[in-house]
């Protein structure tokens, strides 16, 4: 496909400049007033993670003051801390979120 050029095509030239994206990992941050359960069930639904995974995860988070919940591209972590932060919010609990580029 493209203009046949030293080996490669224009289209796979463009292929092989493209750089891969930066990415973010969104970690959790323990508090003493947020339930175990709720973090819990965040970590299930906005990281997709099994229930056995999100207990060990929260406990991390529990015992060390943080955990690492998902590693993603700069869109997706930022929509993932801005959802965690407004259900959190919303329950009322002082849970906190943030990502970090890897
Ligand atoms: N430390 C909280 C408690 O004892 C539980 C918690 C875990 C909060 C992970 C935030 C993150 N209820």
């Amino acid at each position: 496909m493209g203009i046949k050029h030293e080996n490669s095509t224009v289209l796979e030239k463009q292929a092989q400049k493209l750089k891969p994206p930066s990415m973010y990992q969104v970690v959790l941050l323990n508090d003493d007033y947020t339930p175990m359960e709720f973090v819990v069930a965040v970590i299930q639904e906005y990281f997709n993670k099994d229930k056995e995974t999100a207990m060990q995860i929260m406990l991390k988070v529990h015992v060390e003051g943080r955990g690492v919940c998902g590693v993603y591209t700069k869109d997706v972590a930022l929509t993932k801390v801005e959802l965690v932060l407004t259900h959190a919010k919303h329950a009322g609990h002082p849970l906190q979120c943030v990502m970090e580029e890897v």
